[in-house]
């Protein structure tokens, strides 16, 4: 074999709750942001919504069926918090509860560890209304929340996940409008960053004091942030963004502070002892990783701040992200080389390709398999290096709702017709079933 990952090495793959369950205003589930803002007009592709999406709702059991089928180890999963507390605070709706008691179950029949994340985007609009995050006090409704779900499933549930991306969520949701709850502003974006990390911290103190057997992680979208051009300015550049995106989330929750370039900006929000409330240690660290991000100076943007096109001729996924492993390496060996060596879950790698059916009802999905297997080539190449990678799981099992994007971009190791909801595997999805079993692979 020529890439072989270690026997322990866990293999998962990952959804969240907007993107696949539907159901969204069934057996009493409240409004999220993401309701509001898929049934805004102009806001999504096509006008798409996440009102059914993969039916997983109710097809839950055929979906744990073909994890099953897979070999998982793990699968990783988001709670809609408006499933659970329809207006996000108050009376839990039982119906709601129940259905993750019985997907939990479901899964734990099939032997698959069930990784749950508790914030995956959805907040309750309930909450929005009284500022969402930009309000400080959204981190104690988030950890009485959380600690809600950590009592309710933890005899069965070992790994929580406390925030999927705050980082995304805080630019796209907070600064540049493209998501939910859409909005456009710098301070916005600075008070939704620190509060994210706050309720990192207050949820992890907060389950800690409630048991000592849960795994506790959050998990970050880490790009490594390079210049277009080796100039002064396009180098400022990106050490500004790699600031702004990077280090304002790691450097806070891995060394106790903010960095240098975003002190200044952030010396509203942050309170005499948040700093030290962040800095909690948690037990793992989950990794989103894609591709890198190319930056460029441009006088006109915001800080001078601008996204650089990929270099002429690059392989492009369909979401034209650039394919380049080498920035799932560069995130790991950062995190080796300036965050001291935490224990890392790749918990998001995947792409999004233009799958067709083919005259036998097959998707031949190589180009997937092929940026699958660089990046666990990168992967691979970082443990032998010393990274404390511990498992990876790919995004995404099945189609989904892809945000902004609607369900015109799919990541799926599984094709989901949305109009049956039929669900055909993909050759990726047996590429990964031998991968799992074989606890590696050789280079094609
Ligand atoms: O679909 C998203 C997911 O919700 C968060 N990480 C990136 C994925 C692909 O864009």
């Amino acid at each position: 074999m020529d890439i072989e990952f270690p026997s322990e090495f866990v293999w998962g793959a990952a959804t969240a709750s907007y993107q696949i369950e539907g159901a969204w205003n069934e057996d009493g589930k409240g409004q999220s942001i993401w309701d509001t803002f898929s049934h805004t007009s102009g806001k999504i592709y096509n006008g798409d919504t996440g009102d059914t999406a993969c039916d997983h709702y109710h097809l839950y059991k055929k979906d744990v069926a073909l994890m099953a089928e897979l070999g998982l180890h793990a699968y990783r999963f988001s709670t809609a918090w408006t499933r659970i507390f329809p207006e996000g605070r108050g009376k839990p709706n039982r119906k709601g509860r129940d259905f993750y008691d019985a997907l939990i179950d479901q899964l734990l029949d099939q032997e698959i560890d069930p990784w749950l994340c508790f914030y995956h985007w959805d907040l309750p609009q309930a909450l929005q209304d009284k500022g969402g995050w930009q309000n400080r006090d959204m981190v104690y409704w988030f950890a009485d929340y959380a600690a809600f779900v950590a009592e309710a499933y933890g005899d069965r549930v070992k790994h929580f996940l406390i925030l999927n991306e705050p980082n995304v969520a805080a630019l796209l949701g907070h600064m540049l409008g493209l998501h939910a709850p859409g909005k456009s502003d710098f301070m916005t974006f600075i008070a939704a960053s620190h509060h994210f990390n706050l309720a990192t911290g207050l949820v992890t103190e907060r389950l800690r004091s409630l048991s000592t057997e849960w795994q506790l992680g959050t998990v970050l979208n880490l790009q490594p942030v390079h210049p277009e051009k080796d100039t002064d300015e396009d180098m400022e550049a990106a050490e500004l963004f790699h600031a702004l995106m990077n280090r304002n989330v790691l450097d806070p929750l891995l060394k106790g502070q903010y960095p240098n370039e975003t002190e200044a900006m952030l010396s509203s929000v942050v309170q005499d002892d948040d700093l030290r409330q962040i800095a909690q240690p948690l037990d793992f660290l989950g990794v989103n990783c894609y591709t890198r991000m190319l930056i460029k100076s441009d006088k006109k943007s915001p800080f001078s701040i601008a996204q650089a096109s990929p270099p002429k001729g690059s392989e492009l996924t369909a979401m034209n992200w650039e394919v380049y492993p080498k920035a799932l390496y560069e995130s790991l060996k950062n995190l080796q080389e300036n965050y001291g060596n935490p224990r890392v879950f790749v918990t998001e790698n995947g792409a999004a390709y233009k799958d067709e059916l083919n005259a036998r009802g097959e998707i031949s999905d190589t180009a997937r398999i092929r940026y699958l297997e660089r990046h666990l080539e990168a992967v691979k190449e970082a443990m032998e290096e010393g990274a404390n990678v511990s498992g990876y799981f790919v995004w995404s099992l099945l189609d989904n709702f892809e945000w902004a994007e609607g369900y015109a971009k799919r990541f799926g190791l599984i094709h989901v017709d949305y109009e049956t909801q039929k669900r055909t595997p993909k050759q990726s999805f047996s590429w990964y079933q031998d991968v799992i079993r074989e606890q590696g692979f050789d280079r094609s």
